[in-house]
């Protein structure tokens, strides 16, 4: 198939920080014998505010295209520009002169897109009536409330289970506790990482700040409140709630007439999931302060210890193999789950965390087993381990040098990215484009900042920012992935909600899955534009492969535009 793509400007639709790098590419044919090419930027009222040349920056192949860059970091006054682009050939003939649509310099769209986004988690709450004075025409009755579910027949159980409220996963109505607890973990670490780095273990900065429903922190208990609920009596952690069927794409409450619910599975990756996030949990509510927060933090680190010993007893209990109504999550390596919740406890507890010994001889042996990754992932989880020794502000002795080790192994990762995003044309450090790119994206940006944290290195606020302007628009696809957010943003979402609701747009601040070479949805029939990898995503309902969201891309995106916006 031809690509319908020729000459095309990528740049970020949204917009470019004030004091942020601000670089767009020009994609070209490979065959075009493109000599140079110049740039203007103009303003509003269409006058040059800066002029430069491009530069070509390499091939692309998973694209078919020469990658050329224009570089306007130099132009710092806010307001609304665009770029337009002259390319020549041989003989200086221009080969394609062309013009973007109007975008922002500034630092307001970093807070207004980082608001969208914690509010698409409200968005995904089940449960619970969302009124039309937080969400005006996606208002929705309460449905789903899960407050008495039967076991699912697979675990030959009894009686009936409260599991009431937490988010919707994605585009379906399962609500699961992996993936859950990697969310909201990354939440928890926004809220850490907003607080500045002098003292991590905020969350209180986004109370005043946002007009939201609900602020970041009350979101988050939102979804820990539903966790707490899914601890059963022993301690370990049931998998997740799930219909009897796949949902069609009918509304919350029409899904609730026509299926029944259920839980299901109780697994070491389940338990320590929760037990992890909820040891993380413990330090940001009690930082954030009041009794009540107080009181909150320690029912978390009860229930996260309770769940450890569960765990440790069984180290190997298997996640629920059905997936007729909802996601598998399947995961058969927990030595990750369990560094994981070990370093979060000793962050907590120091000497007194219950690892099984020494803590610093456990943590170091787990260290060793399961080295940093560029980025977080619901089966990757070890990050959450690393992160946590990283921004553990202990002065005691052994947990200064732990987080000097855990410091140094993140720093190592955050270069490898830099590394790789200088070898690829489109500046990114992922190579190859999986189901849910935009949150693996996200998720290098994220342990960019994290590095950026200790070190204001600016070079890794540069690569996040570089990662951000793909999300935002400067890609092969020419879209804006995060829904509400520019001309090019998604507006056929794979999200049952969205396309039930008879409202046309869908609901803002929600980041699809992104370009996915996998392509695990043909049967459904998508129309992709082309069949090179990079071109492997579509704005279509069925195409659940690219066009979903879902909570664990949306989580880092909000962790980065948190720790961007307070970095400026
Ligand atoms: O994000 C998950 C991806 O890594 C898996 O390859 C895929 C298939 O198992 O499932 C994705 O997660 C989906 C989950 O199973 C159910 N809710 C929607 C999630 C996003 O598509």
């Amino acid at each position: 198939m031809e690509c319908k793509f020729v000459f095309s400007i990528r740049y970020n639709h949204v917009g470019y920080g004030v004091a942020l790098p601000k670089i767009f590419y020009v994609a070209a044919p490979v065959a075009a014998a493109v000599s140079g090419g110049t740039f203007c930027i103009l303003d509003e009222s269409g006058k040059v505010a800066l002029e430069g040349s491009l530069g070509r920056r390499g091939e692309c192949g998973y694209t078919g295209e020469t990658v050329f860059a224009g570089d306007f970091s130099s132009l710092a006054v806010p307001g609304k520009y665009r770029i337009s682009v002259k390319v020549l050939g041989e003989g200086e003939i221009a080969l394609f002169e062309g013009q973007t649509r109007l975008f922002e310099i500034s630092d307001e769209w970093i807070r207004r897109q980082l608001k969208a986004n914690i509010k698409s988690f409200f968005f995904q709450r089940s449960g619970v009536e969302l009124p039309v004075e937080y969400v005006g025409k996606w208002a929705r009755p309460a449905a789903h409330r899960d407050d008495a579910l039967e076991f699912h027949p697979i675990m030959e159980r009894n009686g009936v289970w409260n599991a009431h409220g937490g988010w919707y996963d994605a585009g379906d109505y399962g609500k699961y506790i992996v993936n859950g607890g990697v969310s909201v973990a990354t939440l928890l670490l926004a809220c850490e990482m907003n607080h500045g780095d002098s003292d991590i273990l905020g969350g209180k900065s986004f109370r005043p700040s946002f007009e939201l429903p609900a602020s970041l922190l009350d979101e988050v208990r939102f979804e820990l409140e539903f966790f707490l609920r899914m601890q059963d009596e022993d301690g370990g952690v049931f998998f997740k709630v799930t219909p009897g069927h796949w949902d069609g794409f009918v509304t919350p409450a029409d899904s609730d007439v026509m299926q029944k619910r259920y839980i299901m599975g109780k697994s070491t990756t389940s338990t320590l999931n929760f037990a992890g996030a909820l040891a993380q949990a413990h330090r940001v509510f009690r930082a954030a302060g009041g009794h009540q927060n107080k009181s909150f933090a320690e029912k978390c680190l009860a229930a996260s210890l309770r769940a450890y010993r569960w765990a440790v007893e069984n180290p190997k209990a298997d996640w629920p193999h059905n997936t007729e109504g909802s996601g598998g999550y399947g995961d058969e390596h927990f030595d990750d789950e369990f560094f994981w919740t070990r370093a979060m406890l000793y962050r907590e507890l120091r000497e007194d965390a219950p690892l099984g010994g020494d803590p610093e001889t456990v943590l170091a042996e787990d260290m060793a087993k399961n080295p940093a990754e560029a980025g977080l992932s619901w089966r990757d989880t070890q990050n959450m381990g690393w992160i946590a020794l990283a921004l553990n502000d202990d002065t005691a002795p052994a947990a200064v040098k732990l987080r000097e080790k855990a410091r140094a192994e993140i720093v190592r990762v955050a270069d490898k990215i830099l590394k790789l995003q200088g070898e690829d044309a489109y500046a990114l450090s992922i190579r190859r484009f999986i189901w849910g790119s935009n949150g693996e994206i996200a998720n290098h940006a994220l342990t960019l900042l994290v590095a950026y944290s200790w070190t204001h290195d600016d070079r890794y606020r540069n690569g996040a920012v570089e990662l951000l302007d793909f999300i935002y628009g400067r890609n092969p696809v020419d879209v804006s992935f995060v829904t509400g957010s520019a001309w090019s943003s998604p507006e056929h979402p794979h999200h049952r909600i969205c396309h039930s609701d008879g409202v046309l747009e869908p609901f803002p601040g929600l980041l699809v899955g992104g370009i996915n070479s996998d392509r695990q949805d043909m049967h459904r029939k998508p129309q992709y534009p082309s069949d090179l990898p990079g071109f492997s995503y579509t704005d279509e309902r069925c195409s659940f492969a690219s066009n979903e969201t879902a909570i664990n891309w949306n989580a880092p995106l909000t962790a980065v535009l948190a720790a961007l916006s307070s970095s400026l």
